[in-house]
């Protein structure tokens, strides 16, 4: 599709990735609405572009992609104010890691519903209006390469939520072809960004009985490294996905070795077929009364 004159809603678009999408679909010519939960995020980047004289084709809100109700009012303010959106890009996203050990169902509720249950929210409220309005589109999930290599277990809740976004994105691929609404979902590598911060943006009623509460203070003291990719990078990687229909952007090749491994062993652990029909068996109803 071409970006030229659209409407894109960016999930956390106010930082990291999301921001670095921004910026390259407006200057390919999009106009955004950038949704985020930090509105110190969003007053910079509304100023960013205000001082680049882009400030109106620029419009933000405050959305915590947990809250479905907050999603579908920000669903009625994108099409008022922007209309659309063409292009969706369900991108906000927290590191929730931390010890296996120390996880409690906070931990767990968290960070399945901002890195999962987020995106999922965002097809829910969105996906409706783009269909009806007939002009096809774009959905970009945020996954991530965690989502696809073997992680270990401190990695466990956000490797979970981001398998889950990778099969989400695959698995409405032929119902969002029907309305002409194409899909990537992108993993990326290490990125330059503010995913450190994630403990500030912990909404308030997934804080208490964190068992994270000492790792989320750590991950807030480490620093960017100058090798991680740009987001402006992976933007103009997302650009070309959007243009071109690409189901899969991965920004790094590095866990390469590690994903053939897996799916090497999970190749190996599967038998010969043996002749079966099993959407005949599926067909047929199974409890006749
Ligand atoms: P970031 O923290 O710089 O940007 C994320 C933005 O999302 C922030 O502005 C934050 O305020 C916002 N946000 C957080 N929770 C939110 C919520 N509940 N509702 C709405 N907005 C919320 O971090 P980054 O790294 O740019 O993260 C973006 C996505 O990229 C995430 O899904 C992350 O898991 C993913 N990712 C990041 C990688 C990296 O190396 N930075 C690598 C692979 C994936
Ligand atoms: C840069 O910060 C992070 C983070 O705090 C959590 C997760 C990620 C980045 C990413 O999603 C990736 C790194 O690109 O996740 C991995 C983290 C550690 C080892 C391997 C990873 O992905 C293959």
């Amino acid at each position: 599709m071409d970006i030229a004159g659209k409407t894109a809603f960016i999930t956390g678009g106010a930082s990291g990735i999301g921001f670095g999408i921004a910026q390259r679909l407006l200057a390919n010519g999009a106009r955004l609405v950038l949704a985020d939960i930090r509105q110190d995020h969003l007053d910079e980047a509304r100023q960013f572009f205000e001082e680049r004289q882009e400030g109106r084709n620029v419009h933000t809100i405050r959305l915590d992609v947990s809250d479905r109700a907050m999603m579908r009012e920000a669903a009625k303010e994108c099409e008022a104010v922007m209309g659309g959106p063409d292009i969706l890009v369900n991108n906000a996203g927290i590191d929730p890691s931390g010890p296996f050990e120390q996880a409690t169902y906070q931990d767990w509720d968290y960070g399945i519903a901002i890195n999962l249950m987020g995106p999922i929210n965002g097809i829910m409220e969105f996906a409706p209006g783009m269909r009806a309005r007939g002009r096809g589109g774009h959905i970009v999930n945020t996954a991530s390469l965690a989502g696809l290599t073997p992680m270990p277990s401190f990695m466990a809740i956000y490797a979970v939520a981001k398998a889950g976004v990778i099969t989400l994105t695959e698995s409405i691929r032929d119902s969002m072809a029907q309305d002409n609404i194409g899909v990537t979902v992108l993993m990326p590598g290490p990125i330059k960004s503010r995913i450190h911060e994630s403990g500030q943006n912990r909404p308030e009623r997934f804080r208490d009985g964190s068992g994270f509460r000492k790792n989320e203070e750590q991950l807030a003291q480490r620093v960017v490294a100058d090798s991680w990719m740009e987001p402006t990078e992976v933007g103009d990687m997302i650009v070309d996905a959007i243009r071109n229909n690409t189901l899969y952007v991965s920004t790094h090749g590095n866990w390469k070795d590690a994903v053939e491994q897996r799916f090497r062993a999970l190749m190996d652990s599967m038998p010969e077929a043996k002749p079966f029909d099993f959407s005949a068996t599926l067909a047929v109803p199974r409890k006749p009364d």
